[in-house]
């Protein structure tokens, strides 16, 4: 074995309640945006697949549990449906929802599979989003409500909580760029969601430690180093501010307690500063994280503006700065995602020396892949040596953190099997292990499920 883990390192996938659960309308479940934004627009990015279709997690999370064992997990993030815990977003608790993730939990835990639970991950209930979403400070208290009931019912025997997966998605999906309902392009309500979002987060930890429950809490971010394009002053101060809106924005807050300062001026400056009330910043200050999750995709690269912005367009972070195509990148030709895998250990350097090396994982890192039932086998089985190698090259960084002193305690895959993604339904495959949607769900391990195993028994490759 050439790259050892430490012991205890954690195995596993990551996975959320939206993209998987299916029983959308079932036993109680409420509406949320996905439902709602799915039913008035089925073709918009769904091909007519929606979050009711899912793998049916709902029904067959025992066999699936077994599946994950199958492949290796130690441990495993799922997320609650607020929607389905709690339907109208506030109020009335579904008890069938309380059975269901119990069921869930204590499953995972009578195989030896660590239950990591996210509270948030992009699903706003609908009767939240009707008063505003994140724009509305009541959806601020009806989330620590919910994320108090999380820890009061399942903090027992769940000792790894996130109060959101990915927060700055909802922002830029649903305010920015268009991706996510409610689909508006105003900057400053994207900046509102922002701080009710990281506020939220804050609560829900100051609530959590109240609760003297013994577990950690902690947050999940998709972290996109900004390279530059080169090292003059004005390139360097464009990856700078590139870095601030989109990592230091939430990272800053959720390790530090605070904003980065050249975020804040600009939004002084611009007229964009969040309505913040007296006592916001004292909490964001004194509840910061336990440990980090990191999600890791792609990274950003920038160079300074080459024209000067229209002054009439909308507000934008791209005021500051243009994205460009480094030559000879080595691209995911399905997701349009670059593969930079060194990034994975810029990232985790980064967090050693500016952020007191908090503990952390990678929450996500995976590759999507379009039509994958062209690799499957005689005997079945998809052979997606791409992902091996792809998960690999990957690890090698993670390894060489390590040795370096970085407090990396795992390694989650998106994603555990095929599920349902929010731009794409079930176009690109992330998973271990396969779905096949024309046979009722049928699952078969993936080479890399297989792989992921070996690896994980022996903490190494
Ligand atoms: C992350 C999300 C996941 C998942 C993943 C893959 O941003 O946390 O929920 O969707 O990206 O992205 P996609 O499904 O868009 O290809």
């Amino acid at each position: 074995i050439k790259y050892r883990f430490p012991d205890g390192f954690w195995w596993g996938s990551a996975a959320s309640g939206p993209q998987t659960e299916g029983a959308a309308a079932v036993d109680g479940k409420g509406k949320n945006i996905w439902d709602h934004w799915y039913e008035i627009e089925p073709n918009r990015f769904f091909d007519g697949v929606g979050p009711d279709k899912t793998s049916q997690f709902y029904y067959k999370y025992k066999d699936d549990i077994l599946l994950m064992k199958e492949s290796g997990h130690n441990s495993f993030r799922m997320s609650i449906q607020w929607s389905r815990l709690i339907p109208e977003g506030r109020g009335k608790v579904n008890q069938k929802a309380v059975e269901f993730y119990n069921n869930v939990i204590n499953e995972m835990i009578a195989h030896g599979i660590e239950p990591f639970v996210n509270l948030f991950h992009f699903d706003m209930p609908l009767k939240l989003q009707e008063i505003g979403g994140w724009i509305n400070r009541e959806t601020v208290d009806a989330y620590v409500k919910y994320a108090q009931t999380c820890f009061e019912l399942f903090g027992d025997r769940v000792k790894f909580w996130f109060t959101h997966n990915e927060p700055i998605v909802p922002v830029e999906g649903g305010y920015l760029y268009d991706f996510h309902y409610p689909n508006e392009v105003d900057f400053g309500k994207a900046v509102q969601v922002a701080f009710h979002s990281i506020l939220a987060s804050a609560k829900a930890i100051q609530a959590y430690r109240k609760l003297k429950q013994d577990g950690k809490i902690g947050i999940i971010l998709n972290l996109t180093p900004s390279y530059p394009r080169s090292q003059n002053s004005a390139d360097l101060q464009a990856a700078k501010l590139a870095d601030a809106f989109f990592n230091r924005s939430f990272l800053d807050p959720s390790v530090k307690g605070e904003f980065p300062r050249e975020l804040i001026q600009i939004l002084k400056d611009e007229g964009f500063l969040p309505k913040i009330m007296s006592g916001d910043l004292a909490i964001i200050k004194e509840n910061t994280v336990d440990l980090l999750g990191v999600n890791y995709y792609q990274p950003r690269r920038v160079k300074a503006k080459e024209n000067l912005p229209n002054p009439n367009a909308p507000f934008m972070p791209e005021r500051f700065f243009d994205h460009y195509e480094m030559p000879g990148r080595k691209m995911n030709p399905h997701r349009g995602w670059e593969i930079y895998e060194k990034g994975i250990y810029d990232i985790l350097t980064n967090l050693r020396e500016n952020y007191g090396n908090i503990e952390c994982f990678i929450s996500e890192n995976g590759m999507g892949v379009e039509g994958e039932e062209k690799f499957r086998d005689q005997n079945g089985m998809i052979q997606d040596d791409y992902r091996i190698e792809f998960i690999q090259e990957h690890l090698k960084w993670v390894h060489k953190a390590l040795e370096e002193g970085a407090n990396v305690k795992g390694y989650h895959l998106w994603t555990f099997m095929d599920n349902w993604s929010w731009s794409n339904a079930y176009k690109n495959r992330y998973g271990l292990v396969s779905v096949n949607l024309n046979k009722d769900g049928e699952r078969t391990i993936k080479k890399s499920g297989q792989w992921f195993k070996s690896v994980s028994e022996h903490n190494g490759f």
